[in-house]
Order: structure tokens, then sequence, then C-alpha cells
């Protein structure tokens, strides 16, 4: 007869489920010994962090909730950053844990703490599971909840007790597709009233503007207006082609070269907006007036407040929005000039000599090794900033960072499931020094699942981008730097290929040759973080309010 860890691997075959990543413990064995003869591939990771960040990353890219799974306590508890990573990254997500029996308690309260109280500020829904009847109906909703918008992660527990319990009663509930309302055609008035008004409307593409299922409404929007765009570092790359009307990234929130272009509108129509990204511009009470298109009301913020809103389906009501004013807009001609400007000034020093190199080389290099399609998944530190304002995307979603929990320690992991995925398509890991020796020892798990992988390292012996907030702030150099391991042995150490790039003019070289192999191939390359100041607080200083 079925036991509840097995109710639970068909309810997730149900969903369409084909691996789940994670380290188990002993209260999920039930659950393991289910997954041993189903269609579902356990993918062991070496730490349930970097589990949840692959998991989170399969719902990113496809819009299909990953999962992951964890034992209880300690194993549930080094699953919460992912969890938060996807919660405010919007990423659908559904991790499963385990739970000593509820029962009995034949273990008093050892290893117990409460899980479900510590998952619930940090997901959608989180909920013990306490029979296996109700495993199948718990399923699908956890499934609906983690994607329909805004998507996110759901925490379920599954104590060993219901794990090993048999059961004759029960049927998986068939998932069905689900369309979102349209925008009232009063809100869809009102905002094409409003943008042919405007003597200067720039489109903004934020966050959720990057869900995989956009890619051809929001390129078929920018298309028919021709309004130019500009983009949140989450909303890098939602466009497909488009790309002579292209403005910039805000990858600072105000004070940048792009900026010249917010100021230049009086309105901004923002697609997709979520405020947990650092703010892109700032709204004040002489800026623009603000569009919110998106399928779930703004939130009000100090720096974000809207004046109309067109609340439903994104694809569909920008189609409903564009039929409203397709052909009838004057385009301005000063965003052209202004786009010229920003781009030549975005294009400084990209080919500088100089070595270590200069993060602007470095972009350069790396764009011109990878093909369009090519997907860069960045972990966090500063070079993040200079990835999300001079990495050009010409595909959508090709250009991973996250600009909402900016976690460090992500790099590596989401680069896994983006391999994983698109196993044809070139796949690069960018991480600082600090960042990716936060979860380096997944790049055991790459080589085991024989993933082709680069990784490349820029070392700066330091937490570079709080040492450089900390000269900013005119704080003496102190307490950031550290020693790193040899990389090239590091990565030998693991079955991967190690290499160091020793002057500028090798990198691209270096990279195209790791690409023409196969494998998982780390790349170190000394980066020079003088261009920080320089640019950031120097050149750009005196535009900064
Ligand atoms: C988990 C986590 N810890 C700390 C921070 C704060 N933080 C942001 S960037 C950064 C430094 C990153 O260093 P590194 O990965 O070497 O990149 P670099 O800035 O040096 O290029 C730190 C400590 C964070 N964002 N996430
Ligand atoms: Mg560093």
């Amino acid at each position: 007869m079925p036991k509840g860890s097995d109710v639970l691997i068909l309810a997730l075959e149900n969903e369409g489920v084909e691996q789940i990543f994670g380290v188990p413990g002993e209260e999920n064995l039930h659950v393991v010994e289910s997954l041993r003869t189903s269609k579902i591939k356990l993918i062991l990771t070496r730490h349930e962090q970097s589990a949840a960040f692959v998991a989170a990353t399969h719902g990113r890219l496809t819009g299909r909730p990953g999962v992951c799974m964890s034992t209880l306590g300690p194993g549930a508890l080094n699953l919460t950053t992912g969890a938060a990573y996807a919660y405010l990254g919007a990423m659908p997500m559904v991790m499963i844990t385990g739970q000593k029996a509820i029962m009995t308690a034949k273990q008093a309260r050892f290893q117990i703490v409460d899980v479900i109280a510590s998952m619930r500020p940090l997901t959608k829904m989180a909920r013990q599971i306490v029979s296996p009847a109700s495993i199948p109906a718990i399923v699908r909703d956890a499934f609906r909840v983690a994607m329909e918008e805004r998507p996110g992660p759901v925490h379920l527990e599954l104590p060993e007790d219901v794990a090993g319990e048999e059961t004759e009663n029960f049927a998986v509930v068939p998932p069905h597709p689900i369309e979102l309302p349209v925008a009232p055609s009063q809100a869809l008035d009102r905002a094409a009233e409003m943008i042919l008004k405007a003597q200067r409307p720039l489109v903004m593409l934020g966050a959720a503007s990057s869900r995989p299922k956009l890619v051809e409404p929001l390129s078929s929007f920018v298309r028919r207006t021709r309004l130019p765009f500009f983009n949140t570092q989450m909303g890098k790359g939602s466009v497909t082609g488009g790309s002579n009307l292209y403005m910039g990234t805000a990858a600072l929130s105000s004070g940048d070269y792009v900026h010249r272009a917010v100021d230049h509108a009086d309105l901004i129509i923002a697609i997709g907006h979520d405020t947990v990204e650092k703010p892109a511009f700032i709204m004040g009470p002489m800026g623009p007036q603000v569009i919110h298109v998106a399928c779930t009301p703004a939130t009000v913020e100090q720096v974000y407040f809207p004046h109309a809103e067109v609340i439903g389906d994104i694809g569909a009501s920008l189609a409903l929005l564009a039929d409203r004013i397709e052909g009838k807009l004057r385009p301005d001609a000063a965003f052209l000039g202004l786009r010229g400007e920003i781009l030549e000034r975005i294009r400084d020093r990209a080919e500088e000599e100089r070595f270590p190199m200069t993060p602007q080389r470095i972009v350069r290099d790396v764009r011109k090794a990878m093909p369009e399609d090519g997907i860069v998944c960045l972990d966090n530190g500063m070079y993040k900033i200079w990835f999300a304002r001079n990495y050009r995307t010409h595909v959508a979603n090709t250009l991973l960072l996250d600009n909402a929990l900016a976690t460090m320690g992500a790099g590596l992991p989401s680069a896994m499931m983006a391999a994983l995925l698109y196993p044809k398509r070139r796949v690069l890991a960018v991480c600082g020094d600090g960042g990716f020796m936060m979860n380096s020892q997944e790049m055991e798990t790459a080589v085991r699942l024989g993933l082709n992988l680069v990784v490349l390292i820029l070392e700066d012996y330091a937490y570079g981008m709080i040492r450089w907030k900390q000269a900013v702030d005119s704080f003496p150099d102190w307490g950031l730097t550290f020693g790193n391991p040899d990389f090239v042995r590091y990565a030998e150490s693991y079955g991967a290929i190690g290499h160091r790039v020793k002057r500028a003019d090798d990198l691209v070289a270096t990279v195209e040759g790791a690409f023409k192999d196969t494998g998982v191939h780390l790349i170190a390359v000394p980066i020079d973080y003088a261009e920080n100041t320089r640019v950031f607080v120097e050149e750009l200083k005196g535009q900064v309010p």
C-alpha cells in the first residue's frame, strides 16, 4: 500500500517536477526511498542554501517552481536564505523539509525548532502536512500559490511518521492553466490619455517584466509603440530586440548618465516595477508622472507613488494599451541625442589595457566571449553595478542578477541551474572572491553533474564593495581584506579545470577556450577597483543631487 512519501512524490510528478535538489536527513528517508523508484531525480548539493538558490532559479527561468529538500532544524534553517532570495526575487519555489514524528516524541526535543514559524515571514505559505490523504491537495495548492503573481516560495513540512503512514484513498489533483484578468478599459483609457498628452514619455522595465512568459508581449509593445525605454537591474534583458530604443540600465538610483533620460521625461510608464529593487529612480513632488503597469497594485513608498495604475495580466494589457496609442505618438528627438551620449559614456575605458583589469574592460571582454543567447549569472559584489550598467543584453533573461535580497553566494548555484536547463547555451557565473567562497563547495556538484559551466572569479582579496563604501564614507581602509586559496589548484582539486589570467589581452581567449572545451572551468582574474571611485564618485559628482 502506498505511504505518505509515495503520495508526495506522485503529487510532485503530477506537477511535472523532474528533479529535487537538497541534502536529506534521516527524517527524509521515506521520501528518499519513494524517489528511488520514481521518475524524479534526487540531486544532492553540498549545502541546503545552494539547493534553494538552484531551485529558485529554476522558478525564475521557467515560471514553474523548482523543488528543494532538507531535513528538520539545521537543514531547514540552511534553506532560509534561499527562501528569502526567492521571496524578494519573486521566484516560484517549493521547499520540502522533514520533521520528527508528530504522533510520538521518542527523541524528546532533539533537533526540533519551529521551522514553520521561521519560514512564515520568508514564504507565501508554510504548512505542516498532518495526514497522507491531505497531500495531493496541499501539493497542488503549494504549486498554485508559488506560481501565481506575485510568485514566490512555499514551504511544506512532512513529518517522518506521516511520510511512513500507509494510505488507500487518494487522488492527485490535475493542474490546469490559469489566465489572469486583463486591466479594465477605464484604466487603459486613462493611461492612454496620459501617454498621448505627455510630451516625453519613457518606459521603465522593472523586475516583473523579466517573467519568462512576457518576452514576446513586451517586445511587441516596444516594437509597436517605439517608445524609448530603460530598465531596472532585474528588468535587464526582458525585451528581445528593440535595442535602438534602449536608453540604459539604472544601476544607481540617481545621478548616473541614464538619469538624464529620466530627468528629461515628463511621464514614466513603469512596467512590472517591484519596489524590492534598489530604486532605479527617485520620485519627488516635481518629477515626472508615473503609470504603474503590473499584475498587482503598486506598493506606495517614499520614493515610488504612481499617479495611475494599469493592473492585470501585463502582456494582454499592454497589447490593449498599444492598440490605443500605436501610430499616435510623436517621437521626441531629444531622447535620441541623449541615448547616444549615455551609451558613449558607458563605453568609456572599455579598451583599457591596465592590469589588474578594470571592471569596464572585464564587462566588455565577457560580452565579446558570450554569444547573444549566452547567460551570465552574477553573484553579489561591486562588479554587479558595472555589469548591470555596462553589459548589453539582446536576448531576454541573459543577465541574471539579484537586486532584491542581493545575497552573496547565489552566483554559482544560479549558473548551475541555467546550465542544467540550457545545456546548449554558454553559461558563465561571475563571482567576487568573497561571494564565490560562500558556496564554492558546489563545484563538486557541478563536476558530478557533468555540467558545461565557466566560473569567472574577480580577485581583489577583499569584500570590495564594502571596502569601497568605507572609502566613499571617509572611513579608514580597515578590516575588509582576506587571503584566497590558489584558485587554479582549488578548481583542480574538484576535478575542474583552473586558469589564471595574467594579462588583459588574455581574458577573451581564456573564456573562449574554456567554453570550447567541455566541463567545469574556473578562471581567476585580478580586478582593479580604482575605477569605482573615479567613475561613481568623481566623474558623476556634481550630477548627484
Ligand atoms: C550573504 C551576504 N553577506 C554580506 C553581504 C554584504 N556585502 C555585499 S557586497 C559584499 C562584498 C562582496 O565581496 P566579493 O564577493 O569579493 O565582491 P567584490 O565586491 O570584492 O567584487 C558584502 C560583504 C551580502 N550582500 N550578502
Ligand atoms: Mg572581492
